[in-house]
């Protein structure tokens, strides 16, 4: 079968929409198979990942060619864009050929996708993700959502990251479900889509129940989906008062896609993110590097292995493997499993990882950049408890003269604009310990 059976004719007159953009699933398996003929032998594609339907076409193109294709925030600074091109190789789209005809299927292990993730420190590092994963990943969820060709998909995800484009664009073009990508995310444009099946991070969760009429609207569909951070308690509770829907949500990583979800037919408990889907397994090991019991409240770290697993960071072998416990990939999250196999992550073990509305943002990077800037003698970067984001990044500062929205707007330009801290606090000096290292535990 083919990673996408939308590019070769299988779906017959289903179509999608992304940013008011409407193309039927022929429209589109032409449009991609002439530009993704233009591709052939290229070694990597970068593609502007707007929310627009040309992202969409450039990435079923490539898809279609065989052709890595690697996407670009949008909002990236010049520092985050160079170290993306000059890491993959990437180069920019050709025009399309004439021809609109149907590729040959590329081998099922070639790289589909190259997707930048942050890590504590450092440019951020790409995620080699071979076709074979994002097929077996797109199966398992539509094993546990039930999802299928009779589903329209509505979501306004970034095109830059797994959710919105592993599992919001290939999974419509894979499932053959109908798909609205509303631009941006708001409730409005949820309420007013009409879907079946709905996508979200938390922050946009949170938004929906800001706004009681736009959710009210949401009751007509089957599934609504959280994940990309934790959905909190409160929300889903909400959620559930204001739709009549239990949300379902789910847990992955850029690296592994999606290895845990409550079910379409299962349990839905608030806080606790269910069972592997089909063809993953977990472990949770413990300090000592003992395996943890499965009694709910033990907790240890997450490592997962299965078949949408990464090929590796690219020019990062060092990464790569400090990243495996054998065949096991180690999450970085901690998590306890209860004795039914259902999953809660209760957090991250290093405080240099933060999750602000979805967005994965290493403290480093933050730190680098602000280091950078002439009035900052030293800082330090850690992520807040915030009841919209889940966490904001807040920048604790020794300097002379600091402008906080001078810093802000330096971050928001040479990275990109969601790694920007919320806050700048200055301070005389950093909590340090004996060896001198930050304590970053002291400034939360
Ligand atoms: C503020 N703004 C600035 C700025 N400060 N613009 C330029 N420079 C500055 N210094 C602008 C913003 O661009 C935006 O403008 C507006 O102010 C509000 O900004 P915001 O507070 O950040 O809100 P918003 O943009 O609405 O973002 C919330 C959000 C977003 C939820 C829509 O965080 C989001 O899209 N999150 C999804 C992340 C995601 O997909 N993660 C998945 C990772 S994959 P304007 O004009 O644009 O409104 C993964 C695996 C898995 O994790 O499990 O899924
Ligand atoms: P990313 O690298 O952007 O793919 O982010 C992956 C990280 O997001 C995971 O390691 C988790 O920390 C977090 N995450 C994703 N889904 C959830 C969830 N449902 N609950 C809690 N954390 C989550």
């Amino acid at each position: 079968m083919s990673l996408l059976p939308a590019l070769t004719g299988a779906f017959g007159d289903g179509s999608l929409s992304v940013a008011g953009e409407r193309l039927t699933w022929d429209a589109l398996a032409a449009r991609a198979n002439a530009l993704g003929r233009a591709m052939q032998g290229l070694p990597a594609v970068a593609v502007e990942a707007t929310p627009t339907m040309h992202t969409v076409v450039a990435v079923a193109a490539a898809l279609a060619a065989g052709v890595p294709a690697v996407p670009i925030p949008p909002d990236a600074g010049p520092s985050e864009r160079d170290h993306i091109l000059r890491d993959s190789g990437a180069v920019l789209l050709p025009a399309p050929s004439a021809d609109t005809s149907a590729l040959p299927e590329p081998a099922r292990d070639s790289t589909a996708l190259i997707i930048y993730t942050s890590g504590t420190t450092g440019a951020p590092k790409g995620v080699v993700m071979p076709r074979s994963a994002i097929a077996a990943g797109l199966d398992g969820l539509a094993d546990a959502w039930a999802w299928t060709g009779a589903d329209t998909l509505v979501h306004g995800l970034p095109l830059f990251h797994v959710h919105g484009l592993v599992l919001g664009v290939l999974g419509p073009l894979r499932v053959g479900s109908g798909l609205v990508h509303t631009g941006r995310p708001t409730p409005e444009a949820y309420a007013a889509a009409k879907g079946s099946m709905y996508f979200g991070v938390p922050t946009v969760w949170s938004r929906v129940c800001s706004d009681p009429a736009s959710a009210a609207a949401l009751s007509g569909a089957r599934l609504l989906v959280s994940g990309s951070a934790p959905l909190a308690v409160k929300v889903f509770e909400t959620l559930q008062s204001l739709t009549g829907h239990l949300p379902v949500e789910r847990y992955g990583m850029t690296e592994t896609l999606i290895t845990l979800s409550t079910r379409f037919d299962g349990e839905r408990r608030p806080g606790w993110v269910g069972r592997p889907i089909s063809g993953v397994s977990t472990r949770l090991i413990g300090d000592d590097g003992e395996v943890v019991e499965h009694d709910g409240v033990t907790v240890g770290e997450l490592q997962v292995k299965g078949a949408a697993m990464f090929d590796g960071y690219l020019n990062r072998p060092d990464a790569t493997s400090a990243s495996f416990d054998g065949e096991w990939f180690r999450t970085g999250d901690a998590a306890v499993i209860d004795a039914d196999g259902f999953h809660r992550i209760v957090g991250r073990l290093s405080m240099d990882i933060i999750k602000t509305g979805g967005f994965k943002v290493g403290a480093g990077e933050v730190e680098a950049a602000l280091a950078e800037h002439p009035s900052v003698v030293e800082v330090a970067v850690v992520g807040l408890p915030d009841d919209d984001l889940g966490q904001r990044i807040v920048a604790y500062v020794v300097g002379e003269r600091v402008d906080a929205a001078a810093l802000i707007e330096h971050v928001a330009s040479t990275l990109s604009v969601h790694k920007r801290p919320r806050e700048v606090r200055v301070v005389d000096a950093l909590p340090r310990n004996a060896m001198g290292k930050v304590q970053k535990n002291l400034l939360r």
